[in-house]
């Protein structure tokens, strides 16, 4: 029992010694740590879906009738202009309750009175209007009572 156990450990002794003096610098040299690779496994990309809102009860959408439109019965007022010793548009067709402004352009002295004395509106001076609402169905003519050939007509329409 003594001399089997013997003869192991002296043999594990002298390869201790013989690798110990033989290999002594190789071993270290050869044994240079090899550095951990770093295993950083990139983080898996995570998409963000946004889960959407269930619809809510109330709805936000706006009416069509909210459009920029004018309101019904409100004419706009036509405008004639007075530049060069004419009436500019001559010939005017309004609907009838529709306001009609007439602008003196010009350096001389107008005037937009009717033919058949239905309406004189007097001097217009340079850079001055005059209105008038045509409130009559009818065809009016009218002229300039400074410059009797400057014509115009206003055709009122239903
Ligand atoms: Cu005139």
């Amino acid at each position: 029992m003594k001399t089997s156990r013997l003869l192991p450990v002296s043999l594990t002794a002298l390869t201790f010694i013989l690798v110990s003096c033989s290999a002594a610098t190789t071993s270290i040299s050869t044994q240079t740590p090899v550095p951990p690779t770093p295993s950083i496994t990139p983080l898996p990309e995570v998409t963000v879906t946004p889960t959407p809102l269930p619809p809510s009860g109330t709805t936000d959408t706006l009416s069509p009738a909210a459009t920029n439109t004018p309101a019904p019965g409100v004419a706009g007022t036509v405008d004639v202009k007075i530049a060069g010793f004419a009436f500019d548009p001559a010939s005017v067709t309004v609907k009838v309750g529709t306001p009609v402004r007439w602008t003196n352009q010009d350096s001389a002295t107008h005037s937009v009175t009717s033919d058949t004395g239905v309406w004189d509106s007097g001097s217009i001076a340079k850079g001055e209007t005059y209105t008038r609402v045509f409130d009559t169905v009818g065809t009016f003519a009218y002229h300039c009572g400074v410059h009797p050939s400057m014509k115009g007509t206003i055709t009122v329409t239903s």
